[in-house]
C-alpha cells in the first residue's frame, strides 16, 4: 500500500490548477487513490435536511429561493417547534440516515432562539444521530452555547471564490463567512463549509474556492459540493448549466485537496444522472442528502438512491461510523 496522502494546508493556486486540469482519467484515478487511502470506497453517509426556519431572508445570495429580495422569495415562516424537529429527525434515522442538519434562513440567530435551538440539537442528539446546524453568521456567545448543547456540526459555506464572492451576495463579504468559521472551529464544533459549482463562475473560481477551503488553518471536517439548483425568479434562474465534466472534476479536486474530509454531494442531484453520481462517488464523494426534499428544493425520491447504491455495491455508513480507514 502506498503512504497516505499527506494532509497538507500549504497547497499553491498553481498545484490547485495543474490538479484540476490533469487528463480526466488521471484525475479520477489520483482522487480515488486518495479517497481509498482515508476512506472505505464503498460506503455513503446518509444525511437529512430540515428547514427549521423557511423563507423572508434578509441576505440578497443570488441563488437562493429564501431571500427576500429575491423574487422567488417563499413566504417566510416562524420557526418551528422543537418537538416537531425531533419527531421528523425521528423519521428520518428510521429512514437509515445518521446525520440530521438543521437549516434556518437567517443572516444569523436572534438571542431569542437560542433555548429552542438547544433543545432541537439535544433532542436530535439523544437519538443518538450525528446533529448539524446551518443558521448564518454565529457570535462567539451563540457557538458556545451550540456546542455546550452538543452540537456536532456547523455548516457555513464560502460558496464561491472570493474573487466571484461579490457578484453572488451583497450583504455579506467572505471575510464575514471566515470569521464566524473560525469561531466554529476554536469552540470545538466541527466545520462543514463548502459551496456551489455551475454559477456562471469561471473555471479559477471553483479552483479557488477549493484551494481557498484547504488553506484554511484547518481543513473544515466536511465539504459539500452543491451543483446550483436554479430558482426562478432570482439573478441566476437562467444561468448556464455547466458541464457535468466540470462538476467531477470539481469533486475530485475536494478529495485531492482535503483528503480526510467528508465530500459531501449535496444539491443539485436531480439533475444528475445515476452515472454522474457514480463518477462523484469514484471521485471521493462520500455523503448525499436523502429524502424528497433539501430545504425547499427536490432532491430524488428514497427508492431511487437505495436503487442507485444498490446497482454500486454502495452501503450506507451505520450510526457512529464516518466511514474512514
Ligand atoms: N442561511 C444560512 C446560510 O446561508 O448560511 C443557511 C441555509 S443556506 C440555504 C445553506 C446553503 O445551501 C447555502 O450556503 C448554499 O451553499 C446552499 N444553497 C442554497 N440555495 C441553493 C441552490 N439554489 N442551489 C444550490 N445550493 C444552494
Ligand atoms: C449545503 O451545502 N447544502 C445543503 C446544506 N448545506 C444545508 C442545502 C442545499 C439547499 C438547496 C436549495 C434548497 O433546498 O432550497
Ligand atoms: Fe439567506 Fe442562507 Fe438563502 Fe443566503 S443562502 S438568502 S443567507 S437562507
Amino acid at each position: 500500500m502506498l503512504d497516505a496522502a499527506p494532509i497538507r494546508t500549504d497547497w499553491t493556486r498553481e498545484e490547485a490548477e495543474a490538479i484540476y486540469n490533469k487528463p480526466f482519467m488521471d484525475l479520477l484515478f489520483q482522487a480515488h487513490t486518495v479517497h481509498r487511502q482515508y476512506f472505505d470506497p464503498n460506503q455513503v453517509q446518509k444525511s437529512k435536511l430540515l428547514s427549521i426556519k423557511t423563507g423572508g431572508c434578509a441576505e440578497d445570495c443570488a441563488y437562493c429561493s429564501q431571500s427576500a429580495r429575491n423574487g422567488a422569495q417563499l413566504s417566510a415562516s416562524k420557526l418551528i417547534e422543537v418537538q416537531r424537529v425531533i419527531a421528523e429527525a425521528k423519521k428520518a434515522k428510521e429512514g437509515g440516515a445518521t446525520r440530521y442538519c438543521m437549516g434556518a434562513a437567517w443572516r444569523s440567530p436572534k438571542d431569542r432562539d437560542m433555548a429552542a435551538l438547544e433543545a432541537m440539537v439535544q433532542g436530535v442528539k439523544d437519538l443518538g444521530m450525528e446533529t448539524c446546524m446551518t443558521l448564518g453568521m454565529l457570535d462567539e456567545e451563540q457557538v458556545f452555547r451550540l456546542r455546550d448543547a452538543g452540537l456536532d456540526y456547523y455548516n457555513h459555506n464560502i460558496d464561491t471564490s472570493e474573487r466571484y464572492y461579490s457578484e453572488i451576495i451583497t450583504t455579506r463579504t467572505f471575510a464575514d463567512r471566515i470569521d464566524t468559521l473560525n469561531r466554529v472551529r476554536e469552540a470545538g464544533i466541527k466545520v462543514c463549509s463548502g459551496g456551489i459549482v455551475g454559477m456562471g463562475e469561471k473555471q479559477l473560481d471553483r479552483i479557488d474556492m477549493m484551494l481557498a477551503l484547504a488553506t484554511l488553518e484547518v481543513h473544515p471536517d466536511s465539504v459539500p459540493v452543491n451543483m446550483l439548483i436554479p430558482i426562478a425568479d432570482t439573478p441566476l434562474a437562467n444561468v448556464e448549466k455547466l458541464d457535468p465534466i466540470e462538476f467531477v472534476r470539481s469533486v475530485a479536486l475536494a478529495r485531492i485537496l482535503m483528503p480526510k474530509s467528508h465530500v459531501r454531494l449535496s444539491a443539485g442531484r436531480t439533475d444528475m444522472s445515476d452515472e454522474m453520481q457514480a463518477m462523484c462517488f469514484f471521485a471521493g464523494a462520500n455523503s448525499i442528502f436523502v429524502g424528497d426534499t433539501l430545504l425547499t428544493a427536490d432532491n430524488p425520491e428514497e427508492d431511487k438512491d437505495q436503487q442507485l447504491f444498490d446497482r454500486l455495491g454502495i452501503t450506507a455508513m451505520a450510526a457512529g461510523c464516518d466511514g474512514s480507514r
